[in-house]
Order: structure tokens, then C-alpha cells, then sequence
């Protein structure tokens, strides 16, 4: 295997990446700041924004040459989605809602060429419009990631079966798609969920295989305990999140002084 995904790589060998999340929209300055942060690899939500075959192709070309990987989180475990991301530019993709072994084979075989999967062959924008196609064609199989995400009661159940299906490179767990499923909407942090996802973590260390999360609200703390709990394919924020708290918190402290000097 001659794999020159940088993060396929680490995936494989359960070496800490940090990314960041793009959900609001394919707008290129958004995936040229947050590449330019040096996040090793973006995540270009297309489950949950408006962000389209385009769209994607739009961030990919931003984020080109500023060192992030992109990584779309395709609408769903559909063949078509996953193979259009991957002909934009996808270097890994990232499934939702994957709860069984048969779901993962599913999402395995859309993203790898025959005889491994069945991605379709064509040319796109990933082998340079046709002018790269054999060597492209060679390589994408070790180069393309495939994540699946653990979201479900249902998931954590079947985990080690979806664990063993051959080219799952590691689950990316969604805690709140995950704290739903438990009747827990929202409580991310209840202990009910905290312990499905040390069960998660368990078995990738089983497994071999890389454990991920998404850490919408990246605290300092809860940074060190998902990095000492055994996630290393690690997501800091949103980006809307992070433009919501820095607005907020500017906005807030600018009115705490406008009120301690009206006061004097
Ligand atoms: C979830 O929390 O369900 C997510 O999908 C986050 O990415
Ligand atoms: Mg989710």
C-alpha cells in the first residue's frame, strides 16, 4: 500500500488529526481561514446545510494547497452521494447514520473502484480532468478514507461488526444524533452517553481502528479528556458555532462597558 493521504495515514495508525467543520454554507473564505489556521483536516458538512455537489467543489478548490484535507460528510449512506464527493475532491468521507455491518460494507464499497467496491470510473476534477486517470485510478483505493459515523443506540450495539468490516478506517461519533437516539436529545455529557462512547472508544482499541469525535464546543478541557479518553480523528467546532461565541462574547463585553460607564 502506498498511501499518500496524510490522514488516511494517521487514521490507520491512530495518530491524532485535528479538523474543523464547515456547515455554513460554500463560501471559499470560510474554507480558506479555517485551512489557513492549519487544521489538518476540514469537514464539509453536506448532510446538514445547503451545501451541494458544488458548493463542495467550491471549498475543496479554496482549501487546495493550504495543507487541510477535505473530507465531506455526504448527505447519506447513498452510492451517488459518496461518489460525487469523492469525484469533487473528497479525500475521505465521513457517513452518517451508519448502524449496522451492512451499512458500512455499503459505504465502503461506494467509495473504492472495483474490485474492491464499485465507485464508479470517469473523469472529474480528482484525476485532473481525465489527464491523470490511470494514476489516479491506481491510487485512490489506499487513498481514500472512509469514516462511518457511530450516532445510534443501534450502532454502539453493533460496533464491533461494524469495526470489522474491511476499509471502515475509524467511526466519527455525532453526539447529539447519539443522545437523541437515547431519548436524551441534547445531554451529550449525561452519563448514559459519556458511557457509550467509552464503549466506542474500547472497541476501535480493539479493533485497531481509529476512534473520532466531534467536539462541537471545544473547551480547552474537553479537548485534553477526549484526547486522554482515546479519540484521535478529533473535530473542534463549527464554524458557525465559532462565529456565534466570538460574536457573542465581543458583543457582550463591549455592552458591560457601556453600561459601567453610563453608570459613573
Ligand atoms: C451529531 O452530533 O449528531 C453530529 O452529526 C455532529 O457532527
Ligand atoms: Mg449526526
Amino acid at each position: 500500500m502506498n498511501i499518500n493521504n496524510k490522514i488516511r495515514k494517521a487514521l490507520l495508525n491512530c495518530e491524532i488529526t485535528i479538523g474543523s467543520w464547515i456547515q455554513t454554507g460554500p463560501y471559499p473564505a470560510i474554507a480558506e481561514i479555517l485551512a489557513n489556521a492549519g487544521y489538518d483536516w476540514l469537514g464539509i458538512d453536506c448532510e446538514h446545510s445547503d451545501i451541494d455537489v458544488e458548493g463542495f467543489t467550491t471549498l475543496a478548490r479554496a482549501m487546495h494547497g493550504r495543507g487541510a484535507v477535505p473530507f465531506a460528510r455526504v448527505r447519506e449512506n447513498d452510492t451517488l452521494a459518496i461518489r460525487q464527493m469523492l469525484d469533487a475532491g473528497a479525500q475521505g468521507i465521513i457517513v452518517p447514520l451508519v448502524n449496522t455491518a451492512a451499512e458500512a460494507k455499503k459505504a465502503v464499497a461506494a467509495a473504492k473502484y472495483p474490485p474492491q467496491g464499485i465507485r464508479g470510473f470517469c473523469f472529474s476534477r480528482m484525476n485532473n480532468y481525465g489527464m491523470n486517470f490511470d494514476d489516479y485510478a491506481a491510487k485512490a483505493n489506499d487513498n481514500t478514507a472512509v469514516v462511518v459515523m457511530i450516532e445510534s443506540k443501534q450502532a454502539v450495539e453493533n460496533i464491533d461488526s461494524i469495526l470489522e468490516v474491511e476499509g471502515v478506517d475509524g467511526v466519527f461519533i455525532g453526539p447529539y444524533d447519539m443522545s437523541g437516539s437515547y431519548g436524551l436529545t441534547g445531554q451529550t455529557d449525561h452519563p448514559v452517553i459519556k458511557e457509550a462512547c467509552c464503549s466506542i472508544v474500547d472497541a476501535c482499541a480493539q479493533h485497531g481502528k481509529a476512534a473520532g469525535l466531534h467536539l462541537v464546543y471545544p473547551t480547552p478541557e474537553a479537548i485534553a479528556k477526549t484526547i486522554n479518553d482515546g479519540f484521535t480523528f478529533i473535530a473542534l467546532g463549527v464554524d458557525s458555532v465559532f462565529l456565534n461565541q466570538a460574536s457573542h462574547t465581543a458583543l457582550e463585553s463591549a455592552r458591560q462597558t457601556v453600561a459601567g460607564i453610563n453608570k459613573k
